[in-house]
């Protein structure tokens, strides 16, 4: 059994960010779980071809790490990652790491005032656990009738299998969502032949992407406050973004009219214009960016299918007409399990009661997207209601990451053993975000889309500004909390 005061589950941004939070505080008795055998979390798992950033580089990093070197607006997976593996470095954190080490379930120990955490190995006991386990990390691989039946080699985008040759193969795609809009018009270069199953078109607007000259990379590694201001003035843009998905609507049109006009000029075939066309609002679904995916669909060797995915047989796929695609290959690009992410972990908190359970039976509420009722000393970091659409999501990490370390100084102030938000506080939490969210667009923009759960409530979306989650955060509230003292 290994004691620490706190235990942090994953590397990804989140694990990292609290663990540099937990040193800057003076905090050394902790250690982080990490399954894989290096830091990086969804940066280090995805590397299918063209994984890229779609906010930009300079936002989507630490605020505290900045990075003049980003080679271009949206950087590629192997530079975000080698930029984390560097950060690991430079604030010597694989010291504080046990790698290898897959997290199993946790309870709490009401007598002890502790968690016991169960992993692959050995057993943790620690009095504070932070989940940094991010939303989009289990694959959802769809159950589609003969699935099993299918001869070829057939992966999910964030496991790729990089050993098999796409090279003059025919390639079926399920699915078009944020990875599959990347990776499609790089593989389409070199198979034989793609068909691409769309359940839903998506909005995809022009990708303002460039590279960052010598000249701005020399200026911000002389000057840092040169890059902390690019990068302020790339958070204000974005985050008038949060403008119109918040309920003003009438800001959208505009950006569909780019869109539809990116459609128009690149497929001059009304059919087919008509098929990528979405038909729900702008913002409903995550919007997309890309200048390669709809140019895509020109090419000889490329089928768009909106007839629905029937069967997977031995050597194709059947869509809902009857007709076989045959394939080599099949590649699913169809995203990951969301809003029942939690339902793979097993979390016990006071009383036994399940984490999963009271999600389910209760609906997927926390206080602040962090914290919840029942489970003393346990944090989630991009928690229900704390993902986003429009800005960087590191912005919310770091805000919660700076929350954590304000309750840990608040319980020692106290001379608490544990500390949960009370019920009254987080079903008004709750309340709120359910009345905002469902003014936004992810509600009324006539799509279904992983923001929801199967209530149809969004459980996702963080639906204010991202400085209003700062302005929340600042302080620890201490009349929501139940503070209790060591027995
Ligand atoms: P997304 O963006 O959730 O896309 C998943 C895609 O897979 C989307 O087009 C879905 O269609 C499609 N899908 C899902 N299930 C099915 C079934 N059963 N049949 C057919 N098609 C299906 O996931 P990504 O991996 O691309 O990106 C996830 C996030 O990662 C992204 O937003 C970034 O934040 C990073 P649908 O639209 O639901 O009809």
């Amino acid at each position: 059994m290994i004691i620490k005061d706190i235990v942090i589950i994953g590397t990804g941004f989140s694990g990292m960010g609290m663990a540099m939070k937990l040193k800057e505080s003076g905090r050394d008795d902790f250690v982080i779980l990490e399954k894989a055998r290096d830091v990086g979390g969804t940066w280090r798992d995805n590397t299918y071809p063209g994984c890229e950033c779609d906010i930009p580089s300079h936002m989507y990093s630490f605020s505290y790490e900045l990075n003049s070197k980003w080679s271009k607006s949206f950087s590629g997976q192997p530079e975000i990652w080698a930029y984390m593996r560097k950060v690991a470095d430079e604030n010597n954190l694989r010291p504080k790491i046990d790698f290898g080490v897959e997290v199993t379930g946790a309870s709490w120990d009401e007598d002890a005032k502790q968690w016991t955490i169960n992993t692959n190995g050995e057993t943790y006991v620690a009095r504070v656990l932070v989940a940094g386990v991010g939303g989009l990390h289990i694959p959802n691989i769809p159950e589609v009738k003969g699935a099993d039946s299918f001869e070829g080699p057939m992966f999910h985008s964030a496991a790729w299998n990089h050993n098999i040759d796409l090279k003059d193969k025919k390639v079926v795609v399920i699915g078009t969502g944020a990875s599959a809009i990347q990776f499609i018009p790089i593989i389409a270069q070199e198979v034989g032949e793609l068909t691409v199953f769309q359940r839903t078109a998506a909005w995809v607007l022009p990708k303002k992407d460039k590279p960052t000259s010598g000249f701005k990379k020399a200026a911000f590694a002389r000057f840092p406050s040169l890059n902390r201001a690019y990068r302020n003035a790339l958070y204000w843009g974005l985050e008038s973004r949060a403008i119109a998905f918040n309920g003003h609507l009438n800001v959208l049109p505009l950006a569909e009219k780019v869109v539809k006009r990116h459609i128009r000029k690149t497929i001059p075939d009304d059919a087919l214009r008509a098929r990528l066309t979405p038909d729900y609002r702008l913002g409903c679904k995550r919007v997309l960016q890309s200048n390669t995916y709809y140019p895509t669909f020109l090419r000889e060797n490329v089928e768009l299918n909106t007839d629905g995915v029937a069967e997977i047989v031995s050597d194709g796929v059947i869509d809902n007409l009857g007709v076989k695609h045959k394939a080599d290959i099949v590649i699913w690009g169809t995203g990951f399990h969301v809003v029942d992410a939690f339902d793979y972990l097993d979390i016990k908190g006071r009383d036994g009661r399940d984490l999963t359970t009271q999600f389910k039976e209760g609906g997927v509420e926390t206080y602040m997207g962090m914290t919840i009722n029942g489970f003393p000393n346990l944090y989630f970091m991009l928690g229900p209601n704390t993902a986003l659409g429009h800005n960087s999501v590191v912005f919310m990490i770091e805000q919660q990451t700076k929350f954590i370390i304000r309750m840990l100084d608040e319980m020692q102030k106290r001379g608490a053993a544990a500390a949960e938000p009370t019920l009254e506080a987080q079903t008004a939490f709750n309340e709120e975000i359910q009345k905002r969210v469902s003014k936004g667009i992810w509600t009324t923009g006539g799509c279904t889309s992983w923001y929801l759960d199967s209530h149809g409530k969004n459980r996702t979306i963080w639906p204010k500004f991202t400085f209003q989650y700062w302005w929340e955060t600042r302080k620890v509230e201490a009349p929501d909390f139940n503070w209790e003292k060591a027995a």
